[in-house]
């Protein structure tokens, strides 16, 4: 006897999945305000495909069991249905429209540049690390690739630092999961995100376009702490040699992405 995809998956299986697609995917927990706002457009647009999947199986699933061949005996023949036509043409029509609109708000507003930036960092990818610099504060963050955790990016929370993202030789991205945001970099046209982290802690960073061969040493590391700490941090650094965290070799093998 054939199975249907719920029986074969069994009951516990169809929660994980369903269990997965409501929690995001395994998207991370958005830790700036940016990210946040992706939150919110994404988790209404996953429910809102599952209820139609689970709609379109359910209508297929249906038709095939209640009107399965019995015999040889031609069913009732219909040319049109304006009704049901009308129905799947406007039905469509509106879901689409709906996404596009709270996908057009979300995109302004993760687009939105602050006036006046607390803190502006240039941020350069080359191949195969990343500079940071610090405009105002005139601190200078430099990788050379060495590391397993590349230069870092300190940014003091619930404020907003303005990335402009640059790069000379070829194009990279600059991609933090955490941030749920990405842009790329590239040559001769100089790309810029604002970022206001909501939550201190460490993350990891890395390029996701594809550079060149050892695109994959491209990691680096983001530090969001607070006002105070970054202050103290500036200070420390200011107009000095650059700062460089790459103290660890990388492991043969290492690195995926
Ligand atoms: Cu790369």
């Amino acid at each position: 006897m054939r199975r249907t995809i719920p029986a074969r998956l069994g009951r516990p299986g169809l929660v994980v999945v369903l269990g997965a697609g409501l929690a995001g995917c395994g998207m991370p927990d958005p830790v700036t305000e940016q990210g946040e706002s992706v939150r919110t457009l994404w988790n209404p647009t996953i429910v809102a495909a599952i209820a139609v999947g689970a709609f379109v199986w359910a209508l297929a699933l249906w038709s095939v069991v209640r009107y399965r061949k019995r015999n040889e005996t031609l069913p009732t023949q219909v040319a049109e249905h304006i009704p049901i036509e009308i129905v799947y043409t406007v039905v469509p029509i509106l879901i689409v429209a709906g996404l596009f609109v709270v996908g057009a708000a979300t995109t302004t507003k993760v687009e939105e540049k602050a006036e006046d930036p607390d803190v502006v960092v240039d941020v350069e990818g080359f191949q195969w690390s990343w500079q940071f610099t610090y405009i105002e504060e005139d601190v200078l963050v430099s990788g050379d690739g060495s590391g397993t955790d590349g230069p870092e990016l300190v940014l003091p929370v619930g404020q907003t630092t303005r990335l402009n993202l640059i790069s000379d030789d070829v194009a990279h991205s600059f991609w933090v999961p955490e941030f749920l945001t990405k842009r790329d970099l590239i040559p001769g046209i100089d790309n810029e995100i604002d970022v206001t982290p909501t939550e201190t802690g460490t993350y990891r960073g890395r390029c996701a376009e594809y550079c060149g061969l050892d695109h994959w040493r491209m990691y680096f590391s983001v530090r969001i702490v607070t006002a105070e700490e970054f202050e103290a941090w500036v200070a420390e650094n200011a107009g000095g040699d650059p700062v460089s965290a790459e103290a660890d070799a990388p492991e043969e093998g290492e690195g995926s992405g």
